[in-house]
């Protein structure tokens, strides 16, 4: 292991990475990446300064890990929002430097009845890689929702355009997940913003001409993009968000979600990966 396994906040254990290209770290609870930023660049995921880090909740903020399912339990109230793997503590298989500089992570997980591995890679670019798989034992088919929930730093949420998802059809959850045809039209903020775009491969561009840059958000294996904002009042109905943090943040979600849930077959490996790059505006 190139890089070692040390004590974060609250003693939850975390790999730390800072190579010439790029700084950035990553939780063992969740294989929750919490920050990256290319070197000289400010930072790329958000943080909310109200957090939890405690084993038994999720990190509010940096790149959760949401899975099997997307959102509320389907069926039980009573299971944790957006699944089990944000809240459990993955094991560190591999880490890394390459011969270009980079990081590279390997963090696994037993979700029964899945197995999965987190492969990521910190350099100029951020990738993360997703491969899901079915337990040997496992004879049947079975479906899953994944999202890889990332919270993305913004100068400011209503001065900046999403682009990308404009020929999307989408689900607003702010319209009681009404089904909606595309705007035809980049994305931009002046309210509480919950949508689900289905049936996309897109590259999805945060502009930020406030910031000055622009973050390239590329994807293979997902065919959902979940694009999100929380705006005044859920912000102050969230104890892990600060209320005046909406602003600094917005979320681009790569995904598999409802429409696009996975059926996983017995010996199949699915694989979701995700590359954020950031350029000037
Ligand atoms: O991805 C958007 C969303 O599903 C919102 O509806 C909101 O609930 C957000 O996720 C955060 O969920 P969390 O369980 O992390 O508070």
């Amino acid at each position: 292991m190139d890089f070692p396994v040390t004590s974060g906040v609250n003693g939850l254990e975390r790999i730390v990475v800072n190579t010439r290209d790029a700084q950035g770290e990553v939780y063992l609870h969740g294989a929750h990446v919490t920050s990256w930023h290319p070197t000289g660049r400010k930072p790329v995921l958000w943080m909310s300064g109200q957090s939890f880090f405690d084993s038994a909740k999720p990190i509010r903020g940096g790149i959760p890990v949401c899975f099997p399912w997307f959102g509320p339990h389907p069926s039980d109230s009573q299971k944790p929002a957006h699944g089990t793997a944000r809240i459990q503590k993955w094991i560190p298989v591999k880490s890394r430097w390459t011969a270009e500089g980079v990081a590279e992570l390997l963090l696994e997980s037993q979700l029964a009845p899945f197995d999965v591995q987190l492969h990521i890679r910190m350099g100029q670019a951020l990738e993360l890689r997703m491969n899901t798989r079915l337990a040997a034992q496992e004879k049947r088919a079975v479906h899953f929702e994944q999202a890889l929930h990332t919270y993305f730093c913004v100068s400011d949420v209503r001065n900046i355009e999403i682009r990308g998802l404009e020929n999307c059809q989408y689900i607003d959850k702010m319209l009681q997940a009404r089904r909606c045809e595309p705007t035809r039209r980049p994305i931009t903020f002046g309210q509480e913003t919950d949508r689900v775009y289905f049936n996309t491969k897109d590259t999805v561009e945060i502009h930020d001409s406030g910031d000055g840059r622009q973050i390239v958000i590329e994807k293979s294996g997902s065919l959902s993009t979940v694009v999100w904002n929380p705006w005044i009042d859920k912000s102050r109905r969230m104890p892990d968000f600060g209320d005046s943090e909406w602003p600094q943040m917005v979320c681009v979600e790569t995904a598999n979600v409802a429409d696009n849930r996975v059926l996983l077959a017995p010996g199949d490996v699915h694989e979701m990966t995700l590359r954020v790059t950031v350029k000037d505006h």
